[in-house]
This record gives C-alpha cells, structure tokens and sequence, in this order.
C-alpha cells in the first residue's frame, strides 16, 4: 500500500482510522456515544476535540446523546457540569487538583462506560487528549484507570518572536503571531497551535522576545495580544508578555527607569491597570535586565530584586506575577561566568516578593550540547526557580539536525543537587516540592515558527512535544516519550518504533560527539552559532571561544577547580568533590572543570588527545549510522516525509564532518600530534575553516558584513 504523503502540518494531533483491523473493532464495541453536557468554551472545544478525534480514528461519527443508553459510553466533564460525573463521586478526583483528571472505566446506568473527569474544564479538556493518545498509540482500554495531574504549575513556552516577525534563534521560518493583520484577522493557526499546546499539558505561552520590545505594551498592541489570547484561552493557554525594564522612559516618556523612582513605579502600576482592563486574564511579565546589553536596576545602582519587586507589585492585585530570568552576566565584570548569576543572586534570596520568581536555564552558561546543572538549583531555597531550557536548537544544529532533547531535559531534571542530602534533585527545587512553594514551573525557548510542519525538522516537533509531556510529568521516560510521538507522528508500526526510538535516544549523544565532547563548550562560530568556530577571538571575551577552551601547547579545558575559578565549589558535596577531582570528574564534563594536558590519559586508556579526536569521528560516524537505519524504513511511512528526513540527514552528515575537521585541525595546531588510527584526516588546512562565511543565518536579525570572505 503506498502511504498518501503528509507534509507534517497535523503534528502528533493526526486522528487517522486505526489501521489495526482487529483492535478498531474492539474500540468501535467500546465507544459508541457521548454524553458530553456542558456548554463553557472549554467545554466546547474539548468535546469538539473528541468528536472529531474519534470521527477519524474510528472512522465514523460518534454521536452525542444526553444519557448514557448501551454499553460503550464515553461521559464527560466535571462534578459542575456533568450531573452523572457528580453522581459517580470519584475519590481520585480529590487528588488530582484543578488540572488533573481521572479516565476510569465504570458502570453507569447498568452500562459499561469511560468516563473522562476533571475538577475543571481546563482538566476535561486534557482528559479528553490523554484519552485521544490511548486510541493513537493504539493502547487497550479493559480495565482503564488513569488518575493523573501535573507536577509543575507553570508549563511555559517561551518564544523569542519580534515584532517584525523575525525570530531570535528560530530555525522555523517566521512568527506565528500575525501582528499587522492581529486584531482583525485570525489566523485559523492559531486554534491548531494551541490545540497542540493543550495537547501536551501547556498552560502558559509568552509572546514576545527576552530581548523585548517596549511597544508591544502600547495600547494597540495590547489589544493585539488580546485577541490572540481570546484564541488562546479555551484552549487553556495564559499569555505573558515580556517587559523592556526601560519600557517607561521609551513609550512613558520619563526619564529615568529607576525601579525605586515613584514615577516609574506608579507608570508600571498604571501600565498593568491598563493592560488588565484590555486583557483581564493576562498572566504576567517575563523580564531578561542586565544581561547582554539589556536594561536593567543595576543600571541605577539597584538590584535585581528591586526591580523584580516592583513589577510584581503592579502586578499582584490582578493576581499576575514577574518572572525574572537569572540569565545575567556582565560584559565589564571578570567573574567567571559560570559564576556571576550564583554571585549576584543568591544573596537576594528571600528578598523577593511571594508573586515574583527565577527562571534558571538548565546550564551556567548557555544551552550547551553539555553543561552541568545550574549551581543557582539548590542554593535559593526561599525563592521559587523554574527551569528554563531551550528547545530551539541554537546549539544543537538548528532545524537541520535530528536531535532528540527529552535526554538532555531529563539530565538536568534528576541532576541531584545533594541539598538536602541524596535525591534533592534539580526536579524537586522545581516542582517546590524540595523547599515547599506553591508556585512552580518550567519554560522553554520555543522551536515554533510558520513553515508547514511547524518546527523546521520533521523531528524537530519531537522535542516541543517532549517538554510538554516532562512538564506534566518529569518521571516520563525519554523513551516512553518518544514512543508515543513517533507512534502518533508517523506509525504504530512496531518494527518502526522500535528502530527509531533508538536513534532518537542515541541523537543527543552523537550531537554532543561532533560538537563539543568531554566537556568542551562554547566553541560556535560567532554571532549566527551556525557551526565551529573555536577560533573565535577578538570580541568581548565571554562571547568568545578561546576563553572557555583555553587550548595551549600543553593542554585543554577551562579550570573550574580551586585552582582556576573555583565554579565547582557552588556545587555541594558529595557531587563537588567528584567534579573537583580531575580523575572522579565524570568525562563528559572534563573540560568543563579542568585544565589537561593533552596526554592526559583517560578511563579508556587513551590520552585526552587521542579520545577526544575518536569521539568526533565516532559522532560522525553515528551520523552515518542513523542515515542507514533510516534509509531500511523506506515505504514504512509515507514518501514525503521519508525523503524530508533523509535529506536533512545527508546534511547532518556533512556538518558533523565540518565539525570534526574543524574542531580536530584547529586543536592539532596547539601541539602538532597526529590524529590516531580510525580518524579521518581533515580534507581543508585551519585556514579555510576558518574563513568559512555564512550570511543571512536565520535566527538573528540581519547583520552587515563589512568584508566579504571573512567571518561576521
Ligand atoms: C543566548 C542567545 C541569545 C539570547 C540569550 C538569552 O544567543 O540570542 O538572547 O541566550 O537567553 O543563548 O537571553
């Protein structure tokens, strides 16, 4: 049978007929009708979700009836709108508070019935798509009993979108958000974006840029953002804006920004009024201040907390909060800067308002292939800290490479932070379980733009589904994950699933492989971040490269012990002591820690030297791997989106090999050894790499090139 192509617009949310002959009859015995009462927009789109879900999976229309007539009843709802969920009184709904829901199996009115509750209509609508994923991943339903909830309060998607459409570091075309066209016209998109959102549990999107734009707070953008939100909100999803610190001295025409200024307190205050009067649900602020050139309080002599407080005064009687990113580093201070965000924030701990929290990237640095946790993890127990990774592959091959980051995001998720002694894991600071806080979340930078498929890479929409299924629930296996996306995304095909479960899983450690092995970091080309630049010298020395991996004659890494920066110190015992020592510290974060000498000798025997150039030539050669194992699943998924994939693989291909070639070239010219047996010699000399150009890379505004034929 040849498979119809699909351009991969429908993501995971595909309702086709099941193609199991055998268990589509069992599911047609066991749902025959809905009793779906209820008539809240909520309500409605979920129970529109249903019908349609289950018109293409079953391959015909189920019909609603108003009681419960024969076996196989689907009834929905919550306690409110649903007289037999009341009548039912499910004790599990008591556990699974306001978003959480309960899929059970029961009788009701003599008749065997599945039942989809909730204790809102936000929980009947994630119901209603768990149980829609029970039919896709084509799972039995004898016996069903789910009782799930989420672990985090906040589960964000962050996008870097501009109000010229441009997307910072988005690899996927252009911004979803209309905003010449916004209020007027809605773009049908919108719905299917936040049916896919609500999908995997999301209940929280910020529109705009960290790097903010302080006109999306005039009034006729706000009522931009508003319509977007009418949109947005039956699906669940609460909008946040991001606030340029500096917002009232550029629209508020004052002249100062000073966080303690009366003025510029009453302008927020009034700024907020305002924006709750257009939009009353509005969720809060997300602010990126004095870090990479952004204003901010220090501009004034404040700190952070100062101006955190302040907006979260503004916004804490409309119940809205401030999230303040803990991203800052200073150009002008010498400080590590693994090290700055621990130094100037964890004496602010306990400082900050109870609606305002620190969201944490994943790493000390920056979204690396590989960084230890954030040392700020653990260390402020009085303040909230969501989690913030990215999914937007910036440093990961942008939409080019299949790299599957549910590993990466777990990694840090059960880093333990020894706080509280073993098992204080960086999960547990997150959901607020370890310090007892109320409010919780996690966010990610997101891969989102307007091409067809979404996210770029047909797997690339692997990874958005990823963190919101880790937000729901961080105990999910990377594999399990994967295991639902491909069967929904592609095939149930067991054969499939199996092999390409795998080479997802194996996707995050090749990339680390070709990239940046045993710890190296922060070796991209300058600017884009489109492929190696460990050359790269002559900017501010925290943007550079040659400042983390310190190569010289002798040796490689950037010393983070007591003899160098004394970063590994933020990390607690037993874990810091592992790290401190050169032969404890586990090797894929060598480099991150120390300084060695390139005939160090490593567990497998090996010098540094000769490792790491096997490593690079393993990456590519996992590469070549997943290219063979994809190219055996010819006619096992349709032409289309094979071909896509293939394709992107054969570039993959060829830029681990650049990688190597680079990378290997440019660190062989510190100490003129040759590459080892099994490595493949470099086809160009440094110089070529290094003059290597690309122009116009998506992902950052438009830059002039001064001289042609040199690197940006
Ligand atoms: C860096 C990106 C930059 C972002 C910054 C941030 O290169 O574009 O503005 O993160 O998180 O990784 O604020």
């Amino acid at each position: 049978m040849v498979l119809k192509n699909e351009d991969g617009y429908e993501l995971w949310l595909r309702y086709h007929l099941v193609d199991d002959a055998e268990l589509l009859a069992v599911y047609r015995q066991q749902i025959r009708e809905i009793v779906f009462p209820g008539d809240s927009p909520t309500l409605r789109v979920a129970r529109g979700e249903l019908q349609c879900g289950l018109e293409g999976l079953l391959g015909h229309e189920v019909m609603l009836s108003e009681s419960v007539t024969e076996d196989g009843a689907i009834v929905c709802g919550t306690p409110e709108s649903s007289a037999k969920i009341l009548e039912q009184k499910l004790v599990d709904l008591d556990t699974v508070g306001d978003e959480g829901y309960v899929i059970s199996q029961q009788v009701v009115d003599w008749h065997q019935t599945i039942i989809i509750a909730a204790n809102s209509d936000k929980g009947v609508l994630y119901g209603v798509f768990a149980f829609l994923r029970l039919l896709q991943t084509q799972q039995s339903l004898d016996g069903l009993h789910i009782v799930s909830a989420p672990k985090v309060k906040l589960r964000m998607l962050n996008h870097w979108d501009n109000l010229d459409g441009t997307i910072e570091r988005g690899f996927a075309g252009h911004s979803l958000w209309d905003w010449h066209k916004l209020p007027h016209y809605i773009d049908p998109r919108y719905t299917d974006y936040a049916r896919a959102c609500a999908s995997i549990g999301l209940n929280a999107t910020v529109l705009t840029n960290v790097n903010a734009n302080a006109l999306i707070l005039t009034e006729p953008y706000l009522h931009k953002v508003a319509a977007l939100a009418d949109v947005l909100r039956p699906y669940g999803l609460q909008v946040y804006l991001t606030a340029r610190f500096s917002a009232p001295m550029e629209i508020g025409g004052l002249s100062t920004a000073d966080p303690l200024d009366a003025d510029v307190a009453a302008w927020w205050k009034a700024k907020v009024d305002q924006i709750y009067s257009i939009l009353p649900d509005f969720g809060g602020f997300v602010v990126k201040a004095n870090s990479e050139g952004q204003p901010g309080p220090h501009d004034y002599g404040r700190i952070h907390a100062d101006g955190a407080n302040m907006l979260a005064d503004a916004l804490e009687p409309h119940g809205g909060i401030c999230i303040w990113r803990a991203f800052v580093y200073d150009a002008d201070v010498q400080e590590d800067r693994a090290k700055q965000a621990n130094s100037q924030l964890v004496p602010q701990d306990g400082t900050f308002k109870a609606n305002a929290l620190l969201q944490v990237k994943n790493g000390p640095i920056d979204f690396q292939p590989r960084e230890p946790y954030h040392p700020l993890f653990g260390a402020m127990p009085k303040t909230p800290l969501m989690l913030e990774v990215q999914i937007t592959q910036e440093y990961l091959g942008n939409a080019t490479h299949l790299v599957y980051l549910a590993p990466m995001f777990k990694e840090t998720l059960d880093a333990d932070t020894y706080v509280k002694g073993p098992g204080s894991t960086v999960a547990k600071v997150v959901d607020g379980s370890l310090d007892g806080h109320d409010i919780s979340g996690m966010a990610a930078v997101t891969n989102i733009g307007d091409d067809r498929n979404w996210c770029g890479h047909p797997f690339a929409a692997a990874n958005w589904y990823a963190y919101g299924r880790l937000t729901w629930d961080y105990t999910l296996s990377s594999e399990q994950i994967a295991d639902e996306w491909l069967r929904m995304t592609f095939s149930n095909d067991e054969d499939f699933v199996d092999t390409i479960i795998q080479m997802m899983i194996d996707s995050r450690e090749s990339v680390v492989k070709y990239m940046m092995p045993l710890g190296l970091h922060h070796i991209f080309a300058e600017g884009h971040h489109y492929g190696p630049g460990p050359w790269v010298d002559g900017i501010r020395p925290d943007w550079t490269a040659v400042y983390y991996h310190q190569a010289d004659a002798e040796g490689v890494g950037f010393d983070r012990t007591a003899s160098g920066t004394d970063a590994v110190s933020l990390y607690n015992p037993p874990y810091r002591d592992q790290l401190a020592n050169v032969d404890t510290c586990p090797e894929n974060l060598l480099l991150w820690f120390h300084h060695v000498s390139w005939d160090h000798v490593l567990k497998s025997g090996r010098t540094l030297w000769d490792e790491m150039c096997l490593m690079y030539q393993e990456g590519v050669n996992e590469v070549r791997q997943m290219q063979q194992t994809w190219e055996t699943l010819e006619g096992k998924i349709d032409a289309a989106r094979y071909m896509h994939v293939k394709k992107l693989l054969v570039v993959q291909e060829r830029e681990a090999r650049w990688w190597r070639d680079a990378c290997l070239t440019y660190f062989q010219a510190f100490h003129g050894k040759p590459l080892p047996e099994g490595v493949e010699p470099a086809e160009h000399d440094l110089d070529y790499y290094e003059n290597i150009v690309h122009y116009y890379v998506p992902g950052i505004p438009e830059r002039r090139f001064d001289k042609i034929g040199t690197h940006s």
